[in-house]
Parts: C-alpha cells; sequence; structure tokens
C-alpha cells in the first residue's frame, strides 16, 4: 500500500518537507485501543506507542493521536514504533465527551466528508441530523446524508422522509440506501473520490458496519446478527477504524453514539442554520431578542412559516448546549489557575522553611 492510498497529499507533502520528515517516518492511525494504535505505513500495518514525553506534555485528548491523524514515527522493527508527534490536523470530528461537561472526545480526524446515517422509523430524527452537521460544519467536513434501511419501507414513504430532510435541511445532500437490496450503493461508491477521507457517523443499528462492508466488498466489519437486535443498546462496533477502498477512497467505521453533545467551536451552530442566523440580521433593533420586539425578522418568518418552529427551537438549544460547555471550559481553567497558585505557593513556603 502506498501513503497516497491512505489519503497523502501535497499539502502533506508540503509539510513533511519544511519539517525535515522523511516519508519512511510517516504513517496514519487506522485503529485506537486505549492509548494504544494500530498506524498504517508504506511499509505495513504497525501496532504504536506514545512516547512519555507526548502524553506528558498533553494538556488535554486534543493532543493525543486519534484515528486518522497522521503521525511521525520512530519505526523498531517489522511490526512495532513510537509515535512523536502528531502532524497539524485538517479537520477535527469532536463531541462533548459524554457524561463530562466541557470535555472533549475526537472521533476522527483529517476527514473530509461525514456520512451522516439514520434509519428509517424510530431512529429518523432531524434534530439530531442537525447536530451531526453542526459537529461536521465545526471543522469544515462536508456532511452526507444517508438513509438507510430503505427496503424496509415504501417508495412513498421515502419520497416522504426524504422531502422532510430536505425542507429542513436545504443544502445538504441526501441519498436514501439499503444494504440489504443494494440500492443507492453504488451512488455512494460513485460519489467516493480518490484520496478523500469519509467517516461514518449515526446510532448504533442504522447499518453502518454493514455499508463499510458493502463498500469494501468483504467482511471486515462486524456486524450485529438479528439474534443480537433484540438484545437492546448493544454496539456491536467498538472502536473505530480507518480503511481503504479499492478505488482509492478512505473509510472510518465508528461506533454507535447516543449523544452529540456541542463543543464550543465557532460558527458550528450558526453554520447549520445559517437562514435563521441570516434573518437575525433584518431585525429592526441590533439587540433584539426575537422574543417581542415590533420588527423582529424571526418572529414574522416563525408566522409566515419561513422558519420551522422546531428548528428554531433546536438552534436555540444547541446554542444554550454551546455557551454551557465554553463556561464550563472557563470555570476549569480558573481552577486549575488557582490550583497552580496554591501549588507555588506551597512549594514556596517549603523552600523558605528550608532555608530558615
Ligand atoms: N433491513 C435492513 N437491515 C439492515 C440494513 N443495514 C444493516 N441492517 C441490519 O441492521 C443491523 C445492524 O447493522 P450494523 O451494520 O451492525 O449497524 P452499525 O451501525 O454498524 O451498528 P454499531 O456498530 O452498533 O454502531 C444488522 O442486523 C444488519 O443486518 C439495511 O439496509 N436494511
Ligand atoms: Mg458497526
Ligand atoms: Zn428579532
Amino acid at each position: 500500500m502506498n501513503l497516497e492510498d491512505i489519503g497523502f497529499n501535497s499539502k502533506i507533502q508540503a509539510y513533511l518537507r519544511e519539517e525535515r520528515i522523511e516519508r519512511e517516518e510517516l504513517g496514519r492511525v487506522i485503529i485506537e485501543h486505549k492509548e494504544r494504535y494500530i498506524v498504517q505505513t508504506e511499509e505495513g500495518a504497525l501496532n504504536a506507542e506514545i512516547t512519555g514525553n507526548l502524553r506528558f506534555s498533553a494538556e488535554s485528548r486534543l493532543d493525543f493521536p486519534a484515528v486518522g491523524d497522521w503521525v511521525k514515527l520512530a519505526v523498531f522493527d517489522h511490526n512495532s514504533a513510537v509515535i512523536l508527534g502528531i502532524l497539524p490536523r485538517t479537520s477535527i470530528l469532536e463531541r462533548q465527551a459524554v457524561g463530562r461537561t466541557g470535555d472533549r472526545q475526537i472521533i476522527a480526524t483529517n476527514v473530509d466528508f461525514a456520512f451522516i446515517m439514520q434509519a428509517v422509523g424510530h431512529d429518523f430524527n432531524l434534530n439530531r441530523l442537525e447536530r451531526y452537521l453542526s459537529i461536521c460544519y465545526a471543522s469544515k467536513i462536508e456532511p452526507i446524508i444517508l438513509l438507510s434501511k430503505i427496503d424496509l419501507i415504501s417508495e412513498e414513504e421515502r419520497k416522504e422522509q426524504v422531502s422532510k430532510i430536505k425542507n429542513r435541511l436545504q443544502d445538504v445532500p441526501v441519498i436514501g440506501i439499503s444494504n440489504e437490496s443494494m440500492e443507492g450503493i453504488k451512488k455512494i461508491q460513485e460519489t467516493i473520490e480518490k484520496g478523500k477521507t469519509y467517516c461514518i457517523l449515526g446510532s448504533s443499528g442504522v447499518g453502518k458496519s454493514s455499508l463499510s462492508n458493502n463498500l469494501l466488498q468483504q467482511e471486515q466489519m462486524k456486524v450485529s446478527s438479528i439474534s443480537d437486535q433484540t438484545n437492546k443498546g448493544r454496539h456491536t462496533t467498538s472502536h473505530r477504524e480507518l480503511f481503504v477502498l479499492e478505488n482509492g477512497g478512505v473509510i472510518i467505521d465508528t461506533p454507535g453514539m447516543r449523544e452529540i453533545g456541542m463543543t464550543d467551536r465557532n460558527q458550528s451552530v450558526e453554520l447549520t442554520f445559517e437562514h435563521i442566523v441570516e434573518l437575525a440580521q433584518e431585525c429592526k433593533f441590533n439587540n433584539c431578542s426575537h422574543i417581542s420586539e415590533k420588527g423582529c425578522a424571526i418572529l414574522e418568518a416563525l408566522d409566515n412559516g419561513e422558519i420551522e418552529e422546531a428548528a428554531y427551537e433546536n438552534f436555540q438549544k444547541l446554542k444554550r448546549e454551546q455557551s454551557r460547555f465554553e463556561s464550563s471550559v472557563r470555570e476549569k481553567r480558573e481552577k486549575d489557575k488557582k490550583l497552580g497558585k496554591l501549588y507555588k505557593r506551597i512549594q514556596e513556603d517549603k523552600r523558605k522553611r528550608k532555608f530558615q
């Protein structure tokens, strides 16, 4: 396998030249298991760990390698290496770490497109689609919505669901697919460009790994069997994994996500609700709260159906979530600062006592 197959491009090439990194020292993280990594290099896949230095200087999860990262390696033998550093990321797909306000979790990095997958039926949810869009736009990742399991509904029902998506999320492409009848799979294959990275996102059980296998044309990823499905809440895929398609596209399969909490990435929510943000600029007063003001463009648009009530509510909810994240990051930083000062004082006291 050569590096171009896994997404190597002229931008990375330029970086290598600038930093005097040899091609042989470069790899891409394809699997992550709790601080142990599998890294694809031109010579093959290697088991890798990070250096103590990298771990020690890491300030947050963002400083650890993630699936999709390009990393500089020290290669020891045929199958092991140490990760010395992470190359600058072109994009970071991240969410709020589950149950830990103010902490983030990287889903994948250096992603160009996201396949956001929802199955017809219970899983279908426009508010959740807007969450996914926001985490994509946060990092300039282009979303493509996949409506899966269309074999389970009629043609008419499918048209209805697609138009629901189109009405709410005007400019995002939607592809209906079935891993059973294979409808739409060819369309996805045609969409995939060589050297670009596609991350598949969605709840557990929507068919992400089934799609991965169909694109790979082999059973690479474990798929839940029908009997497993009665076992609700069970996740079949437990880690993120990157693999290369025959035509050169790169796919990242991910475990199903139940929550997609907003982090503080700039503009993410605004870009998803661009039409609402634009309208708000037409309000008569600059500081319009869009609650009862005369000449409020938002209230008017809600009245005449130009904006869906549900979309507006979701917009506000995501913004609130984002500011909660921001303030908890700020609080943490202040706490750390206070702790730092306290620590310094204790050290000084100790020193003084020594000399007394
Ligand atoms: N009818 C129908 N069933 C599907 C389709 N795609 C997947 N399935 C079934 O749905 C179940 C879950 O599929 P997976 O591919 O494991 O789902 P996943 O999204 O990878 O799930 P996690 O790994 O838990 O996140 C399996 O039993 C599949 O056979 C489809 O297009 N139509
Ligand atoms: Mg899976
Ligand atoms: Zn207003």
